[in-house]
């Protein structure tokens, strides 16, 4: 008896600690994913600044309501340089890109031809990690991640000019005629002055009066607000003087598969600046950038 009650113990003890072990390791390795996420990758999750549920956001049909969706029609497939972390793209009068891209010690910011070349490249310094950018008049406003730091450029030659200071991370970046519009990973977007970068008003972005979170890279052209949505293959078109999503843009079709790291990701959106209805889209790591019809877009 006392052998068999011994037996009996040992094995008692032995499945505890391999349970115990393996709870262990489930902790370790989700807390190894979410730094890992948070610190290299770029557009982790964000502050919720308004103190709303900012779950990703994971848009079915269900979810949409009335909102209506919009399919695309590819026009032209161009090259893009698929070494960019691709995390922000305007669209400049004179056919070409500007883009910011991201990762520390590798972001960078250029002009882009549509035969691939790029032009007047500059190197963000190793501690800042490149974010959303945009064109106004006079120069070009480009954000870093984590760093509160906004990096002014000459419109010609992209050499850094200035720089102004902002509270909380930047992700995306557009600049609507009058004011740059910058999202922070929350639902809110913030309006600033294009000459010194200072926020005056704010924008709370819902769909079917939620919030949506994750709000990444930024387009304003054409009195609208067009935004990508962090690991989604849609992106959002906002009611600037509302903040309500008005339509979602269904971009799957244009997704490659997904890399290792699941990173390479939507992300990507400017205006054609003479035809509504077209939008450039890329994403992070894509080796093309679409030239795209929505329907029903600008109409
Ligand atoms: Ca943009």
């Amino acid at each position: 008896m006392g052998s068999r009650r011994f037996r009996l113990t040992f094995i008692t003890v032995l499945v505890g600690i391999i349970l115990i072990a393996v709870c262990g390791l489930i902790i370790v390795a989700s807390w190894s994913e979410r730094s890992h996420t948070s610190t290299a990758s770029g557009n982790g999750p964000g502050p919720s600044s308004d103190g709303a549920s900012d779950a990703p956001y994971r848009s079915s049909l269900a979810t949409r309501g009335a909102v209506p969706t919009r399919s695309i029609t590819v026009l032209d497939t161009l090259p893009w340089p698929q070494d960019a972390f691709t995390e922000g793209l305007d669209r400049l009068p004179q056919g070409q890109s500007l883009v910011s891209t991201g990762r520390y010690g590798s972001s960078e910011v250029y002009f882009l031809d549509d035969d691939g070349h790029r032009a007047h490249v500059q190197h963000l310094l190793r501690k800042y990690f490149g974010e959303g950018i945009a064109a106004t008049p006079t120069s070009v406003w480009q954000l870093t991640w984590k760093s509160g730091h906004a990096i002014r450029r000459d419109r010609q030659s992209l050499v850094e000019t200035d720089s102004a200071h902002y509270e909380g991370e930047g992700w995306g970046l557009c600049y609507d005629g009058h004011n740059l519009v910058m999202s922070d990973g929350s639902s809110r977007l913030t309006r600033r002055d294009p000459d010194t970068f200072q926020e005056h008003s704010s924008l709370s972005v819902t769909l079917d009066g939620r919030p949506v979170g994750n709000i990444n890279e930024l387009d304003c052209a054409h009195d609208r607000i067009v935004a990508n949505v962090w690991h989604s293959d849609e992106l959002i078109v906002i009611d600037p003087a509302s903040g309500r999503v008005t339509s979602v843009i269904d971009a799957s079709e244009l997704t490659p598969a997904r890399e290792a790291t699941g990173e390479n990701v939507l992300n990507g959106v400017a205006s054609d600046p003479e035809d509504p209805a077209v939008l450039y889209l890329t994403g992070k790591l894509w080796p093309y950038m679409y030239r795209v019809r929505v329907d029903g877009l600008g109409s």
